[in-house]
């Protein structure tokens, strides 16, 4: 049998799902000791590789080199890392105000991994039918904060709104990464934009505040309109890997800017005397909540890796 070329779809860790140019799918696993250079991770393979693989025998024997790709840790306290997917165009964040309350310093961290690997990012503000008027209030006062900074912001209700046009306009022809906590509606929203899907959702009592992971692994779907989407497993703790520590600042865009006006090259934005971006967040210019998530990285990271 003569070797196929073809895109791994859903990634267990041990079993891959991978579809041919045709469009038929294979069950694929790895092909003896599958080495990829760099990170030690628990999938070598993602979902959204680009690989080589033998259809007779189901096995995945040559992996094509990735454009980018977007990882977490595989636990708080392990140095080993899963690719969550490879070789996308951008990334949605799902946050939702209510049901559950996504912690804000998640969004960042998001955010400052999607700048690291250059994965443009829109933040999708769901659940805006269960807001009051308090809720409303900070769901608007988010999208305004990171408007300003320079991300898309959508507020939507995937259960409510008649039209979702804006969002599918965002997401055609595009691989898209759709991540956020458990319980914020990815599998919701992904049913509703392509009906043949059918995947399994979650009932708002299996969540309560905290969420249950309905969804287990990564899995890449067709949008009717092209393009593609892949419905993550809500991220829990989102680790920022890999970065050096002098670099953190570089993912926060409205730091970044102004932190050419700071008196040593080499500031931190931590205690040094002249610092901009210190001034910028005391005048209200930074919003102090991105800067308390900067700072909260830039320790973690100094504790863990140095
Ligand atoms: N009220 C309301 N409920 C929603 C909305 N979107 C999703 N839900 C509900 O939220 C619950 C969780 O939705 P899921 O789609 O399973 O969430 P998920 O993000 O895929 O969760 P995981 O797979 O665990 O990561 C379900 O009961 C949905 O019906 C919305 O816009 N408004
Ligand atoms: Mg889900
Ligand atoms: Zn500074």
């Amino acid at each position: 049998m003569g070797l196929k070329k073809g895109i791994v779809i859903k990634s267990t860790g041990s079993r891959y799902r991978v579809l041919d140019e045709e469009g038929n799918t294979h069950e694929c696993v790895l092909k003896g000791r599958f080495r990829v250079s760099g990170v030690r991770t628990t999938n070598p393979v993602a979902v959204g590789d680009h690989v080589t693989f033998d259809p007779g025998e189901g096995l995945i024997v040559a992996l094509s080199p990735r454009r980018n790709y977007i990882i977490r840790k595989a636990s708080n306290l392990s140095r080993e890392s899963q690719i969550i997917a490879a070789n996308i165009d951008q990334a949605f964040l799902i946050i939702t105000v209510k049901m559950p309350a996504t912690p804000i310093e998640f969004v960042d961290r998001f955010l400052a991994t999607a700048e690291a690997y250059r994965i443009p990012t829109v933040l999708v503000i769901n659940k805006t039918d269960l807001c009051g008027n308090e809720e409303m209030s900070q769901a608007l006062r988010i999208k305004s904060v990171y408007q300003k900074i320079g991300y898309p912001v959508l507020l939507i209700s995937v259960t409510e709104d008649e039209d979702l046009g804006v969002l599918e306009d965002a997401l055609a022809n595009k691989k898209t990464l759709v991540s956020g906590n458990s319980g914020v509606g990815k599998s919701t929203l992904l049913n509703r934009l392509n009906p043949s899907l059918s995947l399994k959702t979650g009932t708002i009592s299996d969540y309560h505040e905290q969420g249950r992971h309905i969804t287990t692994f990564p899995e890449m779907h067709p949008l009717p309109g092209g393009g593609y989407v892949i419905d993550t497993p809500g991220i829990r703790g989102f680790g920022v890997i890999d970065f050096d520590r002098r670099e953190i600042y570089h993912f926060f865009p409205e730091i970044f800017r102004i932190s050419d006006k700071c008196r040593f090259h080499n500031c931190l934005h931590m205690d040094e005397p002249g610092c901009a971006v210190r001034d910028a967040v005391a005048r209200n210019e930074i919003e102090p909540w991105r800067y308390k998530s900067y700072i909260s990285i830039l320790l973690e990271d100094n504790e863990k890796y140095r």
